[in-house]
């Protein structure tokens, strides 16, 4: 049976879960989170994006022709939120160049071990790490302000569509892919769902 992002979902329903559902999100979404913890979360995946950004660049440089398109709308959509990013920090003077904890560090250095991974290991953690924020913050329903804006950048119903075709892209290439590289798009997939998990925890230990 040839693996597909369905099948990593429903063989791994607690791993998902765990990366999905996280006191971080409930807390925002009832807006009792406190600025502290945001504000960490928020320098963090700052930096976390910018190395994204560079693991995006990687994934394309693999694809075959018929994926550029989508992989290309997701990197100018990177552009955009780089800039978000920026200006979010600026309006909570927030410095940007704060260190990474070592869980960002983490997750960064898995992405870049990646590098040389066949492409469709790629795609199934690049759908895996969007599908990751898409659901999160998608889950616990509307947030009251100031946190509507960053449930609505990862929720909103045009990404849900950009991960949908993530998927798509990651099912046609694991659809070629040999068993074994089938086997390393399913490790990466339950590393990405650990890393989202102690990603959100990552707030709470500034
Ligand atoms: C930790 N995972 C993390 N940050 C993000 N911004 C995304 C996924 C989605 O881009």
């Amino acid at each position: 049976m040839t693996l597909t992002c369905d099948r990593l979902l429903s063989a791994y329903p607690e791993a998902w879960q765990a990366a999905t559902v996280h006191p971080f999100l409930t807390q925002c979404q009832a807006g009792t989170i406190r600025p502290a913890q945001f504000n960490t979360w928020l320098v963090q995946d700052y930096c976390f994006v910018t190395d994204f950004t560079r693991f995006l660049g990687r994934t394309l440089a693999a694809a075959p022709d018929v994926d550029l398109d989508v992989l290309l709308s997701g990197l100018q959509a990177l552009q955009d939120e780089l800039n978000w990013f920026r200006d979010k920090a600026a309006e909570r003077s927030l410095d940007l160049a704060t260190p990474r904890q070592v869980t960002c560090q983490i997750y960064c250095e898995f992405m870049g071990s990646l590098v040389n991974a066949p492409y469709a290991v790629q795609a199934t953690a690049l759908w895996a790490i969007e599908y990751a924020y898409n659901q999160g913050w998608q889950l616990p329903g509307p947030m009251p302000p100031p946190y509507d804006e960053f449930a609505e950048r990862w929720g909103n119903p045009g990404f849900t569509d950009y991960v949908k075709l993530l998927a798509q892209q990651a099912d046609a290439a694991l659809a070629i892919a040999a068993e074994s590289v089938q086997q390393t798009a399913t490790d990466a997939f339950l590393r990405v769902a650990a890393l989202e998990q102690d990603f959100w925890q990552m707030a709470y230990s500034a």
